[in-house]
């Protein structure tokens, strides 16, 4: 049987592959730098949208705000997919969303776990990271952005695989069902999550992106701690509007609207 921990290759996963936009190209790596800096090259050198890199290891994988990603060979899933949306700039906050959704969605079939989902980008699973996203993106001359979509999936790492600092945060697959997956299979399905709902985000249906990522979100209607810059506000977590900002209910009872932030539900630290 296959090793688990054989890095993947591009033909194995094109082969199971049906979809019409993401994973038509496949580009991957034993090792890279972070896999969005290779989309971000890609982009600039016109490759069309859908393009998919994948990475056995990162040597430097980031996080939001430039911080730590650890990305360690044969273990987990690193990849980066390249989009070029044509849609309102004001909507661009929904695919964050519904990339953690594919991400979800796609562990429920090939494993029966169900993840919960936190604002704006963590897949969770027993209140632990299991899954982070970064997207970045870079208009090029005015004309529509271009994004780096970078989900990181913890699969098959065990405790002693995550430093003491982040072992209460952070889970892996295995971890939690105790038994190791095929990381192809999972990418083959995070592949085609991703098609699912990133055409129905194209199709206008961000409606049914909204209620599907509500449905697993872990801090609704619980009260929250919303960090953005110098700003922080408390209060309880209503719903996200149809463009994919919080909608949070202060303790004063002001509503207001977030487009980005940190989130910390309040009586779980
Ligand atoms: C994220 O940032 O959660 C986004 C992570 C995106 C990683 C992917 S991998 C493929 C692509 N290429 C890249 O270079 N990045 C993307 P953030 O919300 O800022 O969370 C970062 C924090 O999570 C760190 O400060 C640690 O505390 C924690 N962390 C680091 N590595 C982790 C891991 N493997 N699993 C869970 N938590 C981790």
């Amino acid at each position: 049987m296959r090793s688990f921990e054989a890095p993947i290759a591009a033909d194995e996963i094109q082969a199971l592959l049906h979809n019409k936009l993401i994973g038509t190209k496949i580009f991957a790596f034993n090792q890279l730098s972070s896999t969005n800096d290779s989309i971000r090259r890609l982009a600039r050198n016109h490759e069309a949208e859908g393009a998919v890199v994948i990475a056995d290891a990162q040597t430097r994988g980031r996080g939001r705000h430039r911080r730590e990603w650890l990305s360690p060979p044969g273990k987990g899933l690193w990849l980066s997919v390249l989009l070029r949306p044509t849609v309102y700039q004001s909507r661009l906050g929904l695919i964050s969303l519904l990339s953690a959704l594919a991400v979800a969605e796609s562990i429920a079939k090939e494993t029966g776990i169900e993840t919960q989902l936190k604002w704006p980008n963590d897949v969770l699973l027993n209140s632990k990271k299991v899954c982070g996203i970064l997207i970045e993106s870079e208009s090029q001359n005015g004309s529509p952005a271009c994004l780096s979509l970078g989900i990181g999936i913890n699969v098959n790492q065990t405790a002693n695989d995550f430093p003491e600092a982040i072992r209460n945060r952070a889970t892996s697959l295995f971890l939690e069902a105790g038994r190791r997956y095929s990381r192809a299979q999972l990418l083959v399905s995070v592949l085609h999550e991703l098609e699912k709902f990133y055409q129905l985000f194209l199709n206008g249906r961000h409606e049914l992106i909204r209620t599907a990522w509500m449905k697993r979100c872990v801090h609704l209607n619980q009260q929250v701690k919303i960090v953005c810059g110098n700003l922080i506000l408390v209060g309880a977590f209503e719903e996200i509007d149809r463009a994919g900002e919080i909608i949070l209910r202060t303790n004063e009872g002001e509503v207001r609207r977030l487009q980005a932030g940190e989130v910390t539900q309040l009586g779980l630290d």
